[in-house]
């Protein structure tokens, strides 16, 4: 595909006054017929998109027949000269065939289990109809959905109904990215929320009728969400109704239409029997990132797709604020920042790197990524930081009042900031515009007499393709102190870096304390920093800030993996600090939890080739093994008195107090199955009747190679419950000793329930794979090849999803050349494909390059 640039932006040369469409429903034959209001706002030809799927009836200006000669149609685009135009205003009207039936890309209106939905975001919407299908054309939409299926929606409030048909109309302009249409046999939980202004709004979450059980929480987490964006931000609803729908087939998880939020049903249906803790958390924070996205992304949208992250970023920077609020501040942190180091610092560190804001794409698909998402949301984090609590919700509330209804930029964005805080943001605006994730390399200079400590920070960032350059970047650095015997000797302080090596000096020091640096982690950067492990093990004792804290024990173990994984042994100080952490019994169990989880051999291999040396998958695989058996050998008696002591007793709830109690008890059991060869595993599995002790005893069973039993009970128990089923394809291939992985993998792919067409049941299945790392890079070739024959296989049907996954292959350049050669050779295999989407091609081309 072309390469489209930022730089190349051009204003639409017409406003569109109103949308009408008129939509009558058929699996084969859906009939689209539109009326759009046109008034010229510049010169120009009228260019409207439509996909090659569009069988065109008619084409009319004014209602009359447009004359041919006017009329240049494409496979992409319809194009009606200036000159046939009438000058000021005109009403452009289309009647159009489609075929939902055979969409199987998800993309645009298809049909998922017998459910007519849409999915617009990024370009799906020229798919249903012609359009100017750009995110700065706004317009209010009517729409008449005609079909003989019960429930029948679209954007906005229902205007009338009658028999076959319902009529929405949605006031507030949207881009065509946000329309939705639904069209089920459903049923909704419904409730209503009386807004802080005193309006009225009626909820509903639509499902399939024998889902209806599942839904309670998704409602529960939706009125959650809509009190706290008014506590939080002062943002009110702004519709009489709110309905989310539930759908098997999703390419993402879920989308915030405006009004009809469409969702992945993995990410609304929950029950004891059938959802984790995960999954509970899981839905309630996409739940609130969608419905906040009312305010920022549909209210305020973008410009263009570059300027994705001005609402992507913001909203999960909201829904991870939000998540700190409901549940536990210092555990989301962690999480978040695992998250981001496990797929957005991989991201900056290969050849897919680019910056929050990208300047060039092919398929703007490929760009929801974790650099525009979650990269996103930190920078959002770090103004936080620099201007103040206060000064973010006075910057926030000029944005909403100045920009309301508009389709801005990253600059519109900056200048907000600038404007009520009076910081010049210019050197901060590269978090936007550059790659790459900074170095941030830290030597200290301890002088004893003068009772003065001096941190000299080097920032440095490693050239990402196409970007050689990095200048320097503005980094907000907190630090604490903390003496040796564990008094916190300077409270958290926030050091701004702006120039490549910059020093801070503290005086008044009695003797040399332990830095507690990045505290909350207040920048996305790498730390490098020379540190013996008693000192770390003095901050993993008493380090105020829950997150350094953390850190520290995550290098203790990162250090004892690297160095075992490298033929050397764990320094016994882990071990032992580690004891200390498990015997304080005022440390939340969920941050317990955290600590034992060991760094994943995927994060494993990244440090070790950032330490200048090549990652050997197996032993890293072994070293994490030898590892966990010996901490548990070491700490058998307190694992194992955790391990009853977090018994959650009574009815389950999935809050974070419960949630966190299950959680660490299932980590002490993944260390005592090293000593008891999976007795309490078999046991939790026999007796838990919550989903989240049937997987994390499942997990264990898997991967010492007995869980036939319980998996033949799970099929037998759930077979007919797509959700659970797919933990069960994605568990095993996961979870299985590497050796394993990838004939348990192939007999699944057998199965005549592996659905693959279904984004879920695909990832599960091969996500799953990919997932296990020494699998996954098995010297053979054979995990890199079972993902390659399936993207192979997915991409002509699903070709985003297809491109999305691909991503597995992007750390290829780490390895040693026997494995380089056999990923190369992989994806070299799907790049010869001759019908290969732009999808994929646009990502393998740079995961090649
Ligand atoms: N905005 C959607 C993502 C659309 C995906 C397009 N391929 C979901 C979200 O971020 O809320
Ligand atoms: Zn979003």
């Amino acid at each position: 595909a072309e390469t489209r640039f930022l730089r190349d932006y051009s204003p639409y040369p017409f406003r569109v006054r109103k949308t009408r469409l008129d939509v009558t429903l058929a699996p084969q034959g859906t009939v689209v017929s539109s009326r759009i209001e046109f008034e010229r706002a510049g010169p120009g030809p009228l260019v409207l998109d439509g996909g090659a799927g569009l069988r065109t009836r008619s084409v009319t200006i004014d209602g009359a027949p447009l004359d041919a000669a006017h009329l240049i149609m494409t496979g992409e685009t319809l194009t009606i000269a200036e000159a046939a135009l009438p000058a000021r205003s005109f009403t452009f009207g289309a009647e159009v065939e489609i075929d939902p039936e055979a969409n199987t890309a998800l993309e645009g209106l298809y049909l998922s289990g017998g459910i007519f939905c849409t999915q617009c975001e990024a370009e799906g919407f020229r798919h249903i109809t012609w359009y100017p299908d750009r995110p700065d054309v706004m317009a209010p939409f009517r729409v008449t959905v005609r079909s003989d299926l019960p429930v029948l929606l679209s954007n906005g409030n229902p205007v009338a109904q009658g028999e076959g048909w319902a009529e929405w109309h949605d006031p507030w302009p949207k881009p065509a990215y946000l329309f939705a249409l639904v069209a089920g046999d459903l049923k909704a939980v419904s409730d209503s929320f009386t807004t802080m202004s005193g309006r009225k709004v009626a909820l509903n979450v639509w499902v399939r009728p024998a889902d209806l059980d599942r839904a309670d929480f998704a409602m529960e987490a939706l009125k959650k969400s809509m009190r706290w964006d008014e506590t939080a931000y002062g943002r009110e609803y702004d519709l009489d109704v709110f309905n989310i729908v539930a759908v098997d087939d999703f390419n993402m998880g879920a989308m915030e239409n405006k009004g009809l939020n469409i969702f992945n049903s993995k990410l609304v249906l929950a029950s004891p029997e059938t959802a984790t803790d995960v999954d509970y958390e899981r839905i309630e924070a996409v739940i609130a990132h969608e419905y906040f996205h009312n305010w920022t992304g549909n209210r305020i949208t973008c410009r263009d797709w570059f300027q994705l992250c001005l609402k992507e970023g913001l909203t999960v920077f909201r829904d991870q604020q939000f998540t700190a609020d409901v549940r536990s501040a210092a555990v989301k942190r962690i999480e978040d920042v695992v998250t981001l180091r496990g797929r957005q610092f991989r991201e900056d560190a290969g050849p897919l790197a680019h910056p929050p804001r990208p300047d060039r794409y092919e398929e703007i698909n490929n760009f929801y990524t974790a650099t525009v998402y979650e990269k996103g949301a930190e920078v959002i984090g770090m103004l936080k930081r620099l201007v103040g609590d206060e000064g973010y919700r006075k910057s926030l509330d000029l944005y909403f009042d100045r920009h309301d209804g508009q389709a801005c930029t990253i600059e519109d964005w900056l200048k907000v900031f600038e404007d009520a805080t009076g910081r010049d943001l210019a050197q901060f605006k590269r978090w936007y515009t550059d790659a790459g994730t900074p170095k941030l390399s830290l030597s200290e200079d301890w002088d004893g007499e003068a009772g003065r400590l001096t941190l000299r920070f080097i920032q440095a960032t490693a050239p990402t393709p196409g970007q050689s350059d990095k200048p320097p970047r503005v980094i907000p650095i907190a630090v604490g102190l903390i003496s040796q015997n564990g008094d916190e000797v300077m409270p958290t302080r926030v050091l701004e870096m702006t120039e490549a090596r910059q020093d801070f000096g503290f005086d008044g020091l009695g003797s040399r304390p332990v830095v507690s640096l990045l505290r909350g982690f207040s920048a996305p950067v790498t730390v490098d920093r020379a540190m013996t492990a008693a000192e770390r093990a003095v901050l993993l004792a008493h380090d105020t800030d829950s997150f350094a804290r953390w850190q520290a024990g995550h290098d203790l173990a990162m250090d004892a993996l690297v160095a075992m994984a490298q033929g050397g042994s764990a320094d016994p100080v882990f071990t032992h600090a580690l004891g200390g952490v498990l015997d304080d019994a005022s440390l939340d169990p969920a941050f317990v939890a955290l600590v034992l989880r060991l760094p994943g051999e995927d994060e494993i291999a990244a440090e070790i080739a950032t330490r200048g040396t090549t990652p050997d998958p197996d032993a890293i695989h072994r070293a994490r093994e030898a590892l966990a058996a010996e901490l548990a050998s070491e700490h058998e008696r307190s694992l194992s008195d955790l391990y009853d002591r977090m018994e959650v007793p009574g009815a389950y709830s999935p809050e974070a107090e419960p949630a966190g109690r299950r959680s660490l008890r299932l980590a002490a059991l993944g260390l005592l199955s090293r000593l008891d060869g999976g007795q309490r595993a078999q046991a939790l599995w026999d007796s838990a009747s919550n989903m989240t002790e049937k997987m994390g005893a499942l997990a264990v069973l898997v991967r010492l190679d007995r869980a036939g039993a319980a998996l033949a009970g799970m099929e037998a128990h759930f077979g007919d419950n797509r959700l659970v089923m797919d933990k069960f394809f994605s568990v095993q291939p996961m979870a299985a000793p590497p050796a394993r992985a990838v004939p348990v993998a192939k007999a699944l792919a057998d199965r005549p329930d592996f659905d693959w067409k279904n984004p879920n049941r695909f990832r599960s299945l091969i996500g799953g794979l990919a997932a296990n790392h020494a699998a996954f890079h098995a010297l053979d070739g054979s995990g890199y090849d079972f993902v390659a024959d399936w993207l192979m296989r997915l991409d002509p049907v699903n070709p985003q999803t297809a491109a999305r996954l691909s991503t597995v292959f992007e750390t290829w350049p780490r390895y040693d050349a026997d494995r380089r050669a056999r990923a190369r050779a992989a994806l070299e295999r799907l790049a010869a494909l001759p019908s290969l989407s732009g999808n994929t091609g646009e990502m393998v081309r740079r995961i090649l390059a």
